[in-house]
């Protein structure tokens, strides 16, 4: 048909439209009565930290407040905030999780 476009030149034209998706850091939040070992064991669990960057993390919280636990996108983010508020409150501790754009 002489009319039809060529297929690469439109592929091409919507590809440089499509904006990566926005990704969000999850973080967790110190509070003074999480166990030290039961954070490092949430990092290892839904993180997949090894042991010694997990301790390093959890230290990192526990000194400044705050830490990055990864950076994924929308979706995969809530699941791990989700996984871990509910790990945590299962295990009665007062963990939080929170996640806001990268
Ligand atoms: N501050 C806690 C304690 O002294 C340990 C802790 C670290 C808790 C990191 C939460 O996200 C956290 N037992």
């Amino acid at each position: 048909m002489a009319t039809k476009h060529d297929p690469s030149t439109v592929a091409e034209r919507q590809e440089s439209k499509l904006k990566p998706p926005p990704m969000y850091q999850v973080m967790i939040l110190n509070d003074d009565y999480t166990p030290m070992e039961f954070v490092v064991s949430v990092l290892q669990r839904f993180f997949g930290m090894g042991r010694e960057k997990a301790t390093q993390v959890m230290l990192k919280v526990h000194r400044e407040g705050r830490g990055v636990c990864g950076v994924y996108p929308r979706d995969v983010a809530a699941t791990k905030v989700e996984l871990v508020c509910s790990y945590s409150r299962q295990h009665q501790h007062p963990l939080q999780c929170v996640m806001e754009e990268a």
